[in-house]
């Protein structure tokens, strides 16, 4: 055959597109086979399996199934370190990606690179991030289902990085004409002014996402990406009026400031010195840590970031996504005011700042002087800032929309999320943060650990359970209605009279303290390692443990503003910021959720989008702390692999069937096989089947019965079913065979 007829069939049914990748993966494993196959060696050269088998002690296994002890973590570690010595960063568990960031640029994102991927099968080619990207296209078109890749890591370890490249991939792949291309530059150049606008330095990632962002690109029939829609989540706003030492205000502050033509900047009414503003250089003084007193001062400059020339790229950027020159100047007129609202001092603080007076918008500010007192202006006006600066991106992500917008379309959707991050000092953000990764993980295990295992079970196959963490646990200590810490949060925000960070805390302590996730200084028991501040509740997390200090976590939770100042933002002359702050809204009483009740309703959304679709994996890690190229850090990367609950993965994928099939489907397909069973069974599907595969010589190991479903272990028993369907069919007269093909 025959292989070439039963490629075809494969090729064509898309439903056996998974069993396909299983197919190729298993005659691998299958060392008969191993001489007549070839592959793809890392540089892309097709060598022959026995000098694959040798290359193989070098290079690894480029799939974690194929290794002998696939139970043992320290060959997965082993074969890990030796690809990313290679340089080889990408290695599959089953259809899963598992990507260690190189921190150095490797030179496989050509586009003979994206060509070697297109339409070519899984497990034919060495893994990467596009060969990710080629399968979920290909089950889009073929399958016709909506597909999404899901990227997950804690922060640093390649995830916008890879969103990025998939999204080339597509541009560069995918059919084009004039009006596509237009698309496809909309959607690549949406990144560089997203990023510029939602993305800082921290101290784990020079380039950090600070909210979270979820694509759908759109694809005509033709297969031709039409159009995109951008969702974004929780933009840290907090960090606009203030970031931990080291680590710096979003990305566009200091591209305007080092980037602008001298002209722009004085209209703007500013200089070139990000040291003038108190927002990029100055840490609050209420925060001061030691270190930062040692070391006044932000970090401006940072030696992986060219501010000046990224400034160009995302003046470029602008005009591509649909800005006109208007536009920009009212956009960046904002960024600058937020600016000069920071460097607004009150009463007996250091000495004012004269370009203030120039901007009618923060004149109106000063009326707030009167009322409030030292620490509520302050608190004023940073909210202020927070909240233009907030609705701003907002603004631009509906812009960027409105200039893709397309329907009835298929969709690839790309999910690039800030990943799990612990600081020396974590707040309500990285409470957020954390919160979100927990849902994420959480729906990993539900689609890849316990779907599968739940059909064994709902089937009533016999299978030896693999234990793994859910921590769907987690997810409930934070979002339980009335006992989750989020209506904890809730309650204390909109309790009257004596309220505080601390009053929440106690709250905390009262209501779960119990639950083994959850620790404060009262409730520690001596014998946790970590100091905890009074201040403080410890989660577990499933990536560890992390302190948040509630200071701040009302007020951050509520984010309100004066109502005055929304009215100030309503009269301004600015467009933008007239369609940020909407009259309507000053005349709606009703209280707005809060941060993170929205945060928690918009993910409960996002969870629902993505089951809806067809998922792919993308597991990110990062090799060290140092952000250094080569270094692959042990103890780090161990611990990464735990918690991502790849061995677990690894384990239920090798323990799996390759192939599963309804009872009707099955017999309808091989029923003239077999004489009891021609060219009808009367009797029950189940037994029916059982008689089939006992007539074709089925070995009890190779197979099980489940209540609906047959399950078959090796792809190879069902070839040989296949080949022996295609022999029968040959060995009829043609009349015949058309008979048995449309009965099939
Ligand atoms: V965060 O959760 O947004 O803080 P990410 O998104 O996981 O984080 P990012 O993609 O920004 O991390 O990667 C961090 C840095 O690692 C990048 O700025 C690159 O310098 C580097 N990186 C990541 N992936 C690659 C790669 N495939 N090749 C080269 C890479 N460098
Ligand atoms: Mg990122």
């Amino acid at each position: 055959m025959s292989l070439l007829s039963f490629g075809l069939f494969l090729l064509l049914s898309p439903a056996l597109f998974l069993y396909r990748q299983w197919f190729l993966l298993l005659t691998s494993l299958c060392s008969s086979s191993l001489s007549s196959l070839q592959t793809l060696g890392s540089d892309g050269v097709r060598i022959t399996m026995e000098s694959a088998l040798t290359a193989r002690d070098r290079v690894g296994v480029q799939d974690f199934v194929l290794l002998e002890n696939h139970t043992s973590e320290a060959a997965f570690m082993e074969n890990l370190r030796k690809r990313f010595k290679e340089n080889l960063i990408y290695t599959y568990i089953g259809s899963v990606l598992v990507s260690v960031n190189p921190y150095k640029d490797l030179e496989i994102y050509t586009k003979n690179h994206m060509e070697r991927y297109r339409g070519v099968n899984f497990y034919e080619v060495s893994p990467h991030i596009y060969a990710v990207s080629d399968n979920s296209y290909r089950s889009m078109r073929t399958e016709r289902k909506d597909q999404c890749i899901l990227i997950s890591g804690e922060s640093g370890a390649g995830k916008t990085e890879a969103s990025k490249k998939i999204l080339q991939y597509y541009a560069v792949t995918c059919p084009a004409s004039d009006q596509v291309e237009t698309v496809k530059d909309r959607l690549l150049q949406s990144n560089p002014v997203l990023e510029a606008f939602g993305n800082a330095k921290t101290l784990r990632n020079d380039n950090s996402s600070r909210f979270g962002k979820y694509m759908d690109i759109q694809f005509d029939f033709k297969g031709a990406p039409v159009g995109g829609h951008i969702l974004n989540y929780l933009l840290e706003k907090s960090r606009v009026v203030h970031q931990n030492h080291g680590e710096r205000n979003f990305h566009i502050f200091y591209q305007l400031i080092e980037g602008a033509e001298e002209d722009l900047l004085r209209r703007l009414g500013l200089e070139r010195n990000p040291q003038q503003y108190q927002y990029l250089v100055k840490v609050g003084r209420s925060r001061l840590s030691l270190s930062c007193l040692m070391h006044p001062g932000n970090c401006p400059k940072v030696s992986s970031i060219n501010d000046r020339s990224d400034w160009k790229v995302v003046r470029k950027a602008l005009s591509v996504v649909g800005f006109n020159e208007d536009e920009v100047e009212e956009l960046l007129n904002i960024i600058a005011s937020v600016l000069h609202l920071g460097n607004i001092q009150y009463g007996g603080e250091d000495s004012g700042n004269a370009y203030i007076t120039t901007d009618t918008q923060i004149k109106y500010l000063a009326r707030l002087k009167s009322p409030l007192n030292l620490e509520q202006a302050a608190s004023a006006r940073d909210a202020l800032s927070k909240a233009v600066y907030g609705r701003t991106f907002t603004w631009l992500v509906n812009k960027i929309n409105v200039s893709l917008a397309y329907r009835n379309a298929s969709v690839i959707g790309l999910l690039d999320i800030y990943g799990f991050e612990v600081f020396q000092h974590n707040s309500f953000e990285q409470f957020c943060i954390n919160y979100c990764n927990e849902k994420l993980q959480q729906l990993f295990i539900e689609l890849t650990l316990k779907s599968e295992q739940d059909e064994y079970e709902a089937e009533g196959i016999t299978w030896e359970p693999v234990q793994y963490f859910n921590n769907k646990i987690i997810c409930d200590l934070v979002e339980e209605k009335f006992k989750g810490i989020i209506s904890i949060l809730d309650e204390e925000c909109l309790r009257p009279g004596d309220a505080s960070d601390i009053t929440f805390l106690e709250k905390l302590e009262n209501t779960v303290g119990g639950h083994a996730h959850l620790t404060t200084h009262k409730l520690a028991d001596g014998k946790t390692r970590k100091v905890m501040g009074r201040e403080e509740f410890r989660l577990l997390h499933y990536a560890g443990e992390v302190n948040y200090n509630v200071n701040g976590f009302l007020d951050k939770n509520n984010d309100l503003l004066f109502r005055n100042l929304k009215e100030v933002m309503c009269m301004s002359d600015n467009k933008i910021l007239t369609q940020c702050f909407d009259r309507a809204e000053l005349k709606d009483n009703k209280r707005p959720e809060t941060a993170a009740t929205q945060f928690k309703t918009s993910l409960a959304k996002l969870m629902e989008i993505l089951m809806s679709k067809e998922p792919s994996y993308v597991r990110c890690i990062k090799p060290n702390d140092a952000k250094q190229a080569g270094r692959f850090d042990e103890v780090l990367i161990r611990h990464q692999v735990k918690y991502l609950g790849l061995m677990e993965n690894l384990r239920v994928r090798r323990a799996g069937f390759a192939y599963r099939r309804h009872y009707e489907t099955f017999l309808q397909r091989y029923k003239s096989l077999c004489p009891e069973t021609w060219p009808s069974w009367q009797g029950k599907l189940a037994d029916g089947v059982s008689t089939l595969v006992k007539h074709l010589g089925y070995k009890p190991e190779e197979y099980k019965l489940g209540r609906s479903k047959i399950f078959i272990r090796f792809p190879k028993t069902l070839f040989a079913t296949e080949d022996a369907l295609e022999t029968r069919k040959h060995s009829l007269g043609e009349r015949e065979r058309e008979r048995v093909t449309s009965r099939a």
